[in-house]
């Protein structure tokens, strides 16, 4: 049966029997119409996911009332038809029992689980009134917010409008960090927006460091990465484990952990001395190549194998390799980067690397974000914060998004002023931040921990207050601003009315504005009109945006670099910075050099951890369908270890850390992808909430055994891969 996509978006209709659709696509539900039986009531909402934060445009069918079915918009670059298993799979959050329904306040003690139900009314009302009396003895900069996700956005004015500027992210500082600030010193911006701008199906080598494209599975990324394998893009891999990635390259490096910028600057070492970069395009758009040139001339590729562990003839290749197809080549500038606490300046030797081979700007490199001309309205004025904030923790280039652990040792310590009240909107902090201790520690300092969530997840259970947010699938939210090689607006849209007692994230910072006499920063009741507003402000038609999802916007610069289209650099100069002026000021390299880390005694192991293509971090290890998948996450031992220690393949080990903290039983994975002194974890699992009824006590928890971390001097966030375990064997 042929049916047209856009037919399909249209397609609002009532047809005849509905226990045949569940399963049956397009074709079942038009099909079932000659069954007979019950009429159903059938549509087609399009919107867009949050299971992660790539914001992949869906169609979600409802029927009757019910969502049997989630497909990737193929309108919406981010998507282009098709969703991850995770993203499918948001029927299992929406529909999962364990969801948070009501509001709760707790009525035994911090952590012990005891609440009580409450009312929408009493629950804002008492969490206003305890935000007011923080604000008046200890100053509104006294509270903190935590947030990740869209409903961040709608707190952050009320925090802002109280007159805090401790606003923080965890996708900032246990994330990305590094590498937006390493390729702002070197280019003036971060290479996504949003997304990252790799232009992967154009490359003709492709260079992926750590990034587990394939398990990290960001949809049109991957999509991408898959179509430029089949086009025969050559792959260098470099990772300690042979990732879903590296089991596609040409090249595997198996390098040893933390060595990457040794790595990395024998490259930079090749690539100058046998004149293998991209000569015209250095001296046009760059600064700094001389000092570049004498200062990398010490990491020569024989060095470089002793501190990588790889060989001389494999980094020499590799670089030829890279050098020879300049400049369409895709060093992928990463997306988790907090590693091993020198994280800003790897960041820096990846974007230097992509300066020389001239591959910012051009086909198979790193594409230009384009411009979209869409009006502005002016920024709300919030009132200027009395005292200075303590999210940047001091570092010089921490920059505009705050540190959550800068907030957490503030937090701890009382100085440089009290933090009294944390809001945690869609974060799961003592999963997400390490030394899970040291936040344990802080939230004991709190008057106030108040959770706006979906699920009763661990850090949930700590809260005072807490707050059920509607899933992506019952809410609308602000536009969302698309920035691919073109550009567009799409808009999230409820495919069903919220479930239970539960609420959008805008209408319960409104709700709590009002009660704070900030009416003026919250979102308008009729948050229907206000996207309507935007929307024909931007000239864009509203009822073709509901109906289609996603609709292109004109822009007006290119992806490619040519005559009539410059890139701009908003770096001080105006140039690609290879020796960094600034960071020498403040008394860090000017070019990146080589730092070792410290390596595991002998019988400990490097806990590394990465993700699941199942899992969104511990954010699904509940979802009933995700979780009938994979249930418990496994740790990866190399068999030649597991052969000394007498593990089998799937005996339940636990882990003990360098300071004692013994991890839940988990299954060894043994086997020869992965470096000897290292082990793998994905993150996300062991869960200690009870009442998470599927993912409680499955699998290890990695935060639990990250006590230690590192902390980057120039950009201020934490490297958490200087953790050493030991390996118990279960009785
Ligand atoms: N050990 C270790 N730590 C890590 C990482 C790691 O790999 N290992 N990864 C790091 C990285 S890269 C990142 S980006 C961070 C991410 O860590 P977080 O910022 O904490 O993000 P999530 O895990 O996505 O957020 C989880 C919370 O969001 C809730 N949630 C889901 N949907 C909604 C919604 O619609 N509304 C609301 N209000 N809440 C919702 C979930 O129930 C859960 O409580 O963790 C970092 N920390
Ligand atoms: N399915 C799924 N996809 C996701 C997410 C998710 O939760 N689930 N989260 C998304 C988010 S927010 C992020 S930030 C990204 C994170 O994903 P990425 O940025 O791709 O990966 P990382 O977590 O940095 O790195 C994990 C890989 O690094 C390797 N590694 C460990 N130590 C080293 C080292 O010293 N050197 C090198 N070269 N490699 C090393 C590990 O073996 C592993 O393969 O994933 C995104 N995609
Ligand atoms: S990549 Fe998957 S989980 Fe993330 S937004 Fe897209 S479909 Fe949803
Ligand atoms: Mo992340």
């Amino acid at each position: 049966m042929a049916v047209n996509r856009r037919d399909f978006l249209k397609l609002s209709a009532t047809v005849a029997g509905g226990s045949m659709l569940a399963g049956g696509g397009i074709a079942g539900m038009l099909m079932a119409g000659d069954r007979g039986g019950a009429a159903a009531t059938v549509h087609s909402v399009p919107t867009v996911c949050e299971m992660c934060f790539w914001k992949c445009g869906l169609i979600a069918r409802v029927v009757n009332g019910r969502v049997v079915k989630l497909d990737g918009n193929p309108l919406h670059p981010q998507s282009r038809g098709k969703l991850c298993g995770r993203g499918q799979a948001g029927i299992g959050l929406l529909y999962d029992p364990d969801r948070l329904k009501r509001p709760f306040i707790r009525s035994g003690v911090r952590g012990d689980g005891k609440y009580r139900p409450a009312s929408w009314n009493e629950a804002l009302d008492i969490t206003a009134d305890k935000l007011k009396a923080i604000s008046a003895k200890y100053g509104p900069e006294s509270i903190a917010l935590f947030s990740h996700g869209t409903s961040g956005d709608y707190f952050r004015s009320m925090v802002k409008g109280m007159g805090s500027p401790n606003i923080t992210f965890p996708s900032f500082s246990q994330c990305v960090g590094a590498r937006n600030v390493g390729y702002e010193l070197t280019f003036g911006e971060s290479p996504a927006s949003s997304c990252e701008r790799v232009d992967l199906t154009k490359s003709k080598v492709i260079v992926l460091i750590g990034t587990h494209l394939g398990e990290n599975m960001h949809n049109t990324q991957v999509q991408d990465f898959a179509e430029a394998v089949a086009n025969g893009a050559r792959l260098i891999v470099v990772d300690p484990r042979f990732s879903t990635a590296a089991a596609k390259a040409h090249s595997w490096l198996p390098i040893r952990p933390g060595a990457d910028t040794a790595l990395l600057l024998s490259w930079i070492n090749v690539i100058i001395s046998e004149g293998l970069y991209d000569k015209e395009y250095v001296a046009r758009y760059t600064e700094g190549f001389a000092e570049l040139a004498q200062a990398v001339r010490e990491y020569t590729p024989a060095w470089a194998a002793r501190e990588t562990d790889l060989s001389e003839s494999q980094i020499i290749e590799t670089a030829r390799q890279i050098g020879a197809n300049s400049p369409n080549v895709c060093i992928h500038p990463g997306r988790h980067t907090s590693w091993y606490g020198n994280d800003t300046q790897r960041a820096r030797a990846m974007a230097i690397l992509t300066a020389l081979l001239g591959s910012w700007g051009r086909e198979g490199g790193i594409w230009l974000a384009p411009s979209a001309p869409l009006a502005k309205s002016p920024p709300p004025e919030f009132p200027e914060a009395a005292r200075p904030e303590v999210i940047t923790g001091g570092y010089p280039f921490a920059g505009g998004e705050g540190l959550t652990n800068a907030v957490r040792d503030a937090t701890i310590s009382g100085n440089p002023y009290p933090i009294k009240a944390w809001i945690m909107v869609g974060t799961n902090l003592l999963h997400t931040l390490p030394d899970p201790r040291q936040t344990m520690a802080a939230i004991g300092k709190l008057d106030l921990l108040l959770a706006i969530d979906v699920m009763p997840t661990d850090s949930v259970l700590q809260a005072d207050i807490i707050l059920p947010e509607s899933s992506y699938l019952e809410r609308a939210d602000d536009l969302f601003v698309v920035k691919q090689k073109e550009a567009g607006i799409a808009i999230r849209q409820p495919a069903v009315s919220p479930l239970h007692e539960s609420k959008p994230g805008w209408w319960i910072a409104r709700e709590l504005m009002l009660r704070l006499g900030l009416e003026k920063f919250a979102q308008p009741a009729n948050f229907e009109q206000k996207l309507k507003a935007k929307a024909e402000k931007w000239g864009i038609n509203f009822a073709a945006l509901t109906q289609n999802g996603y609709i292109p916007v004109q822009t007006t610069s290119g992806p490619y670099i040519s005559e009539s289209n410059q890139p701009v650099f908003g770096t001080k100069s105006g140039k690609i910075v290879l020796a960094s002026a600034e960071l020498r000021e403040h008394g860090f390299d000017a070019v990146p050099r080589y730092e070792k880390v410290p390596q595991p005694k002998s019988g400990q192991f490097r806990l590394l951890y990465g993700r699941s293509p199942l899992h969104t971090f511990s954010r699904t290890t509940n979802n009933p369908q995700l979780n009938e998948l994979v249930s418990e996450n496994e740790v990866w031992i190399n068999s030649a270890a597991a052969s000394r220690l007498g593990i089998g393949h799937g005996a339940y080990v636990r882990l003990v850390n360098q300071d004692g903290v013994r991890s839940n039983r988990v299954r060894a994975k043994v086997t020869q992808r992965l470096r000897d002194e290292c082990i793998y974890l994905v993150h996300g699992f062991g869960s200690t909430s009870p009442w998470l009824t599927k993912a409680h006590g499955k699998g290890a928890n990695d935060q639990q055994l990250i006590t230690r971390y590192a902390v980057d001097p120039i950009s201020g966030i934490t490297g958490m891969r200087v953790n050493f375990v030991t390996i118990e064997k279960e009785a």
